[in-house]
């Protein structure tokens, strides 16, 4: 295990003996130091320190450094790191319900994120559980929109193209649209580009602008498909094993930071896009044929979603259309 339990102070006097242990935890992260959801990770693990009067110290560790973005959820549910953040729905290969975020067209403004992610919550907790994770928070990712080294007005203009990937949803659209997916961490991106690994994908403006895109792609559209989720949680026996103050203020503070980085996330998107566009990129609205285009898309990837979420997955969904 790599987290380790520091005594602190040992005050030893005339036949009594005071302990003060504090506890270190190393929380691995896949984006970089100045994104968003690692500057709000940092604050989080600042709100834990506060509360537990430095007895639980949490370390953040940006841009994949400790374990690389797609290895950091193994790492938790084994022990291996005690708590860490993942773009969850990179993980629906294992359970379908963990794409429920980028199911396209479903939840693609904050609002409706937000409502999304409150009926699916529970539902996903319990997986989590089951994984032998605690759900401590989660944030959103700003919309997502196609980033492409072209003018592109119809899918068929995307054909062939080589399309980076983050999730299953991004690589079913790239099968779709007649590309040629490539799963690649954020991480990576800029490098991926560079080299000519990957001309296209879909993210939001917040990855866009942390890999200067503009330096390889040259258009980007705004398609709202949905907005993903990261989500950090912690591994259930380190947690179990602290005290139920502790416990608490990780939940606490957890409940904070989900919706702060939320409001952050919101607060960031239009931005994002102006400095793609002072950079020199062409940011606009998909023509009305490609939008028609990628509706149908999501049709179709909603069909299947339900299909492979089974009841637990519909009932989502219509408590969420319900509203
Ligand atoms: N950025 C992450 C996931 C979604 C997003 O906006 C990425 O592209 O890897």
């Amino acid at each position: 295990m790599r987290y380790t339990a520091t005594l602190l102070a040992v005050t030893a006097m005339a036949g009594t003996t005071t302990l003060a242990h504090a506890e270190t935890w190393d929380m691995p992260m896949a984006y970089p130091a100045s994104n968003y959801h690692t500057e709000n990770g940092e604050l989080f693990a600042q709100c834990v320190a506060d509360a537990t009067e430095n007895s639980l110290e949490i370390i953040t560790h940006a841009n994949g450094s400790l374990f690389a973005g797609n290895d950091i959820k193994r790492a938790v549910q084994t022990g291996q790191a005690p708590i860490g953040e993942r773009l969850i729905s990179a993980h629906a290969n294992e359970n379908p319900l963990f794409g429920i975020d980028s199911v396209p067209f479903l939840a693609t403004s904050f609002e409706d994120s937000d409502r999304l992610w409150a009926v699916a919550e529970d539902t996903i907790n319990s997986v989590l559980e089951d994984q032998n994770l605690v759900y401590i928070y989660s944030v959103p990712w700003p919309p997502q929109g196609l980033y492409v080294n072209k003018e592109v007005d119809s899918v068929e203009d995307l054909s062939g193209i080589k399309f980076r990937a983050y999730n299953a949803a991004t690589s079913r659209i790239a099968e779709l649209a007649g590309m040629v997916p490539v799963q690649i961490e954020a991480a990576e991106l800029s490098h991926a580009l560079a080299t000519g690994v990957a001309d296209a994908f879909i993210s939001s403006g917040s990855t866009g602008v942390d890999s200067k895109v503009w330096e390889s792609l040259t258009h980007f559209y705004d398609v709202r498909a949905w907005l993903p989720r990261n989500v950090v949680f912690a591994n259930k026996d380190a947690f179990e094993a602290l005290d139920a103050d502790t416990q608490q203020a990780i939940l606490d503070c957890g409940a904070e930071a989900g919706a702060e980085g939320t409001a952050k996330a919101a607060e960031l998107t239009a931005g994002y896009l102006e400095t793609l566009a002072e950079n020199g990129m062409e940011v606009g609205d998909p023509s009305d044929q490609l939008r028609e285009e990628f509706a149908g898309f999501g049709e179709t990837m909603t069909e299947e979603w339900i299909e492979a979420a089974g009841e637990d997955g519909q009932a989502i969904i219509e408590a969420y259309r319900a509203e």
